[in-house]
């Protein structure tokens, strides 16, 4: 009998139990919280550890991404030389399955949505997964044999990864990200780029051609380099030509779409377009399925989506802007007069050119919440935004976004910051956004 430890009984922890019990392994379970067993646990040899002492046979223990390697129990396990992994490497070591990994600050969710509906399009069996929300290994352990796993990895997930290897694989972009987890940014960024560190002659990585930061890595590599640009025309790869994206092999320039027929509106989503198109053209898929996923392609919940006019106010939700980059995207991509809603989980960033981009795009009003609150406060007044305002919870926010605001403005949530102090994940929180919204009562 095998034994394997489950260190976190989250989302991850839940499907990588199943999986191993699947895949016959004697499991426990343990969490710094109160946990119970899924139904799925009974009558199986899965049982709840408390951690105190690691047994004798214990192959390998696998940790829910947000637990720290310096977490005692961590420590105390690789002490003991037990393996501790993350799901993605044990993938690796266990299944044989081609993999298109997608890493980066931001975009990742929409990109690897989009590489997935693409891949589906073209008929190909296709898994996506990863920090999408989708465990890998329960989706491995029923897979069929020719199914493409389309990952979605973040940092937290690569950090610890020793042999993963995708056969095509992409950093989007590099930008301030979970400093304080990771303990600055040289180690966020050294976590990302273990995607591309075993990429061999065989592997293809597809590199952002507007960061000299990635291409001056991209260049370490052994794989083949595809790039990928939203500023530059390129001799092969994917770019952006007069209002349209474009894909270049041999001297050829094909027209995937033109920008105005593309639902995905933005800068940040035309680079998203075309890192999705490079990796899917690199895994063989013809571009008549690309061009008919692209145009049918409406974006992701709580990622810059319209929830309409409510209270003549235009609402959007970006929830899932977690870091400055991302909510700097989603300020920039709405034009006029607006407010945003903002604050959250402290994860060390600085505020200080965030507002001062708010400031030059008319942000007149921003309503902060949660533990950056105070420190977004100062940055906010420093960079001269004319009115800001403290708010406890979601519906105190939008009342008071209504409030400072005329009709016709647009408000945005985008809290540039994850949301683990007050909400127990971007989706949660953007799904109260929405019903707030929704109770808007009208008025004529
Ligand atoms: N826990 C401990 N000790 C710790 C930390 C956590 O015991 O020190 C326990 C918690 O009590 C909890 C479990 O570990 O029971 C982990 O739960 P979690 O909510 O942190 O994570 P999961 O539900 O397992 O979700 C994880 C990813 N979360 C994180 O990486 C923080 C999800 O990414 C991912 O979708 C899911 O696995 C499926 O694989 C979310 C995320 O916020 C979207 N990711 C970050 C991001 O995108 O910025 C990295």
């Amino acid at each position: 009998m095998r034994y394997a430890a489950v260190i976190g009984y989250g989302k991850n922890g839940q499907g990588n139990v199943e999986a191993l019990l699947y895949m016959g392994y004697q499991v426990m379970i343990y969490d710094d919280n109160d946990i119970q067993l899924a139904d799925f646990c009974e009558d199986s040899s899965a049982v709840l550890w408390a951690g105190d002492e690691i047994p004798e046979g214990l192959d390998i223990a696998i940790k829910s991404p947000g637990i720290r390697m310096d977490h005692p129990l961590i420590q105390r396990l690789i002490q003991a030389n037990i393996q501790v992994v993350t799901d993605v490497e044990f993938f690796q070591t266990q299944f044989d399955f081609p993999v298109v990994g997608i890493t980066g600050t931001n975009g990742k969710t929409t990109t690897t949505t989009l590489v997935g509906e693409i891949f589906r399009q073209a008929g190909r069996e296709t898994c996506v997964a990863g920090n999408i929300g989708v465990g890998i290994l329960p989706c491995a352990v029923h897979a069929k044999k020719d199914t493409w796993f389309v990952l979605e990895l973040s940092s937290f997930q690569l950090e610890s990864c020793i042999r993963f290897q995708p056969k095509i694989s992409t950093i989007i972009n590099l930008r301030p990200d979970h400093l304080g987890w990771h303990g600055g940014y040289e180690a966020y960024k050294a976590a990302k780029k273990r995607i591309w560190i075993n990429a061999s002659v065989d592997d293809i990585i597809v590199v952002n051609q507007d960061d000299p930061e990635l291409m001056a890595e991209g260049k370490q590599s052994k794989a083949k380099i595809i790039g990928f640009s939203i500023e530059k025309e390129l001799e092969e790869g994917c770019f952006l030509l007069d209002n349209a994206l474009v894909y270049r092999e041999n001297g050829e320039t094909i027209v995937i779409a033109k920008l105005d027929e593309v639902p995905l509106k933005g800068r940040h989503n035309y680079q998203n377009l075309a890192v999705a198109v490079a990796l899917s053209v690199q895994a063989g898929i013809g571009i008549e399925a690309i061009r008919k996923a692209i145009l049918s392609f409406q974006g992701i919940s709580h990622r810059f989506e319209w929830l309409g006019k409510h209270g003549k106010r235009g609402f959007f939700n970006d929830s899932k802007g977690t870091n400055t980059e991302a909510s700097v995207a989603a300020v920039q991509a709405v034009e006029g007069p607006k407010v945003l809603i903002g604050g959250g989980y402290d994860k060390g960033e600085a505020f200080g050119e965030f507002f001062e981009v708010c400031r030059r795009n008319q942000v007149h009003t921003v309503v902060l919440m949660g533990e950056t609150a105070p420190k977004m406060k100062e940055a906010a007044r420093l960079a001269g935004i004319p009115t800001i305002l403290d708010a406890s919870n979601l519906k105190e926010a939008v009342a008071l976004s209504m409030e400072s605001s005329q009709e016709d403005d647009w408000i945005l949530l985008s809290p540039a910051c994850a949301s683990w102090d007050q909400y127990k994940s971007y989706e949660e929180r953007g799904e109260i956004f929405r019903q707030v919204v929704m109770q808007i009562e009208e008025t004529d």
